[in-house]
């Protein structure tokens, strides 16, 4: 399947048992939240950075990493590393990762696509295999739903959350509808806004040992976090709902988005889908003279969209059923007429 072996499991949980002060760089996601904090808890040693400018973590961090005297780095979730930055931290590297495989010298790497090119274990799992902590179930669960994937471990989930999920559904179901869908947003929206917010919630979330504490306020901590993530998600409903009402009878819906404080685009993106799997939603903001677009659907989109771009000024592409394009301004318009096209083949 491509997950961790026990092997590398066994490497992974000794590394970080005998690491004093370990740094954890992770993705600004849900799926890369989960895993710091699930590795985090097995020792509750070291410090986070979250890395926000993704995919490339280069040369020009290693100045700030400085300051957090680590003794060993771990990297996760992060798509690319430069080999740079990899030595300038002179440091021993491990670096989990899920997306397309790199090749880098000096760092102890793992993802499951080297050997199983489809493999889809989202980084949550693997940290999840390594920690192995029942107690944290809830983060590996939220973890791999938010990056779209049903863990063989959701029954366990089920069982000890009914409160959150009563039974197994299809994933948009469950992700979109169902009350853990609170608890999966929770980890995209804690990092959003002001730097001192976010960092507060996360020393927060460490200490978080049942959701309820969150969800139900039983606890001061809990609380906290529950204040802030009803603040946020109240910015997003409003976005969703503004989107929505834009929604025509076309098999293309377009949403253009103009707020730039707020970076949504990939969760309304993702609701959008689910709430309506026959469109191809695209998701389109105007920035010097460019439409940069997220286009998510339920089906294969990325050959239309490289078909599509052949005839104006703009790239793009990623998975089959997530992409990302950039088109010029002017082209936008034609590039939907063939778009559109192409997709009906
Ligand atoms: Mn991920």
């Amino acid at each position: 399947m491509g997950m961790l072996t026990q092997k590398q499991v066994q490497f992974l949980r000794e590394e970080l048992q005998t690491a004093q002060n370990p740094l954890f760089i992770h993705d600004g996601d849900g799926d890369g939240l989960c895993s710091f904090l699930l590795l985090y808890r097995i020792n509750r040693e070291g410090k986070n950075f979250i890395f926000k400018a993704a995919p490339k973590l280069d040369a020009s961090f290693l100045e700030k990493m400085k300051g957090y005297h680590a003794d060993k780095v771990f990297i996760l979730d992060i798509p690319m590393v430069d080999q740079e930055f990899i030595d300038g931290l002179k440091r021993p590297v491990f670096w989990i990762d899920h997306h397309e495989p790199q090749k880098r010298d000096n760092v102890h790497y793992f993802n499951p696509r080297i050997n199983n090119p489809d493999a889809y274990i989202p980084t949550t799992y693997m940290a999840y295999q390594i920690s192995q902590k029942k107690e944290d179930l809830w983060l590996a669960t939220a973890g791999c739903f938010a990056d779209y994937m049903d863990p063989d471990f959701l029954p366990e989930f089920i069982e000890r959350y009914p409160q959150y999920l009563k039974k197994h559904e299809a994933l948009p179901t469950m992700i979109f509808k169902r009350p853990i869908s609170k608890l999966v947003k929770l980890f995209f929206f804690l990092l959003k806004g002001p730097t001192s917010e976010i960092r507060k919630s996360v020393k927060v979330l460490t200490r978080i040992e049942h959701p309820d504490e969150i969800f139900k306020e039983t606890t001061s901590q809990g609380k906290f976090l529950h204040k802030r993530f009803e603040k946020i998600n109240a910015k997003y409903q409003e976005l969703l709902t503004l989107a929505r009402k834009q929604v025509t009878r076309s098999k293309v819906f377009v949403f253009y988005y103009t707020d730039t404080h707020w970076s949504f685009t990939a969760n309304i993106a993702n609701e959008l889908t689910a709430l309506y799997p026959k469109k191809v939603v695209i998701i389109a903001r105007e920035k010097s003279g460019e439409m940069k677009c997220s286009l998510r659907a339920q089906f294969p989109i990325v050959t239309a969209l490289k078909k599509a771009l052949e005839g104006v000024e703009g790239y793009g592409g990623g998975h089959p059923n997530a992409c990302g394009a950039v088109i010029k301004k002017e082209d936008f318009e034609q590039f939907l007429t063939v778009f559109k096209k192409e997709l009906k083949k």
